[in-house]
């Protein structure tokens, strides 16, 4: 053999070498994405499709997503140094039992919820994109307040969300007005803190599931697509009572709850009409998750049924204007920050 063909013989060799050790290596890394998918892959896959799912059926469509998710993000400021919570927190577990202990009381919720601080919570490790003000009309329902309270707060950290929960409790035994309470309740938070979301929030109504998520849209929205008592479906088109959200803005555009409704009924139906009136449209999240539990219990006497709800309804477009957030005339006649949630206890006066 001579010397070019020794020299040509070499390279042939280290190109041999050279083809195997590739390879190996494109074995290797075939093999690593393959164990990597296997591991992540279905557990991306749920998330993605819950996320799906726990969205209003409209919001799927991939370029009103974008159109809506950018109005959100205006809402509160980017922090460029804090990392941004997940649209979908790690922490959700999907249906979690509820819990009704009979001996419970407040320093079983408060020792149960250490991150808890005079009723609010924020995520140490991100920044939530809105900030979530959970308000709850209240009079003489201590029990179900328990057990909305035990069961809410894991529920609202399971969603990695800044959020404050507000009890409103209406003093005296004038007839009950749950949507002046509301009112009141918007008003004395914001007091307080400027909060982009609000959530309307029936005491004796607990969530059955974390994919309901406790954030607003672009548009108002309704959570309790369905519940125990009525078979989990909506009780009447259009229907807007128990828990629905609304940011900020869209509460004061239609100036808020009306402050006429005293009683039993109606101003669920009042607070729609003022949203339509508004061009703006009702979204659900998906009936999965959209699931309630209502805590089993009689008409409560002070909450008689409103008689004069359908002539208040037959005007509404009329009166909305002059009658709501900028009329509301109360006094509020204390705000405790209290571990588990602040009370604030106003003095909303009676029928006239
Ligand atoms: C329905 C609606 C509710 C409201 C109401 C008519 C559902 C799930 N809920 O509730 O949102 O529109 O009809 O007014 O459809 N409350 C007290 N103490 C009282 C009376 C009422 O705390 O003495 C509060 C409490 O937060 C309660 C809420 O007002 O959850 C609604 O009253 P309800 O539970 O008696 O009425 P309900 O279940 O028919
Ligand atoms: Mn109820």
């Amino acid at each position: 053999m001579g010397p070019t063909n020794a020299i040509s013989c070499l390279f042939c060799k280290v190109r041999i070498v050279l083809l195997l050790v590739m390879g190996v290596m494109l074995l290797g890394l075939a093999a690593i994405y393959f164990v990597d998918s296997l591991h992540y892959g279905p557990r991306y896959k749920t998330s993605v499709e819950n996320l799906i799912k726990c969205l209003p059926p409209d919001k799927k469509d991939e370029d009103k997503n974008q159109e809506r998710s950018s109005s959100v993000v205006e809402m509160t400021t980017q922090m460029s140094d804090v990392k941004v919570c997940p649209a979908l927190s790690p922490y959700l577990k999907g249906v979690v039992p509820l819990s009704f202990e009979p001996s419970l009381n407040l320093e079983k919720v408060t020792s149960k919820n250490p991150e808890v601080e005079n009723g609010r919570f924020r995520p140490k490790n991100c920044e939530p994109q809105q900030k979530v003000a959970i308000l709850i009309p209240h009079r003489n329902r201590e029990r179900h307040l328990l057990y909305l309270l035990e069961n809410l707060h894991p529920f609202l950290q399971r969603q990695q969300l800044d959020y404050g929960i507000y009890v409103i409790h209406q003093a005296g035994n004038m007839k009950f007005n749950r949507a002046k309470l509301l009112n009141v309740g918007y008003l004395e938070a914001l007091k307080e803190e400027k909060w982009d979301c609000f959530v309307f929030h029936d005491v004796d109504l607990l969530p059955e599931n974390d994919f309901n998520l406790y954030l607003c849209d672009s548009e108002p929205k309704h959570l309790v697509v369905g519940r125990n008592a009525t078979g989990y479906r909506l009780r009447y088109p259009g229907y807007f009572g128990g828990v629905t959200a609304m940011t900020r803005g869209q509460f004061a555009k239609v100036n808020g709850y009306s402050n006429n409704y005293w009683g039993w009924g109606g101003e669920d139906d009042d607070l729609r009409y003022r949203v339509e009136l508004q061009n703006m449209k009702v979204v659900r999240p998906a009936p999965q998750v959209a699931k309630y539990t209502m805590i089993f219990h009689t008409r409560d006497s002070g909450n008689e049924v409103n008689g004069q709800r359908m002539q208040l309804l037959n005007k509404v477009s009329k009166v909305w204007k002059a009658d709501g957030l900028n009329s509301c005339s109360y006094r509020a006649l204390s705000v405790e920050h209290n571990p588990m949630y602040i009370n604030i206890t106003a003095d909303i006066g009676g029928p006239r």
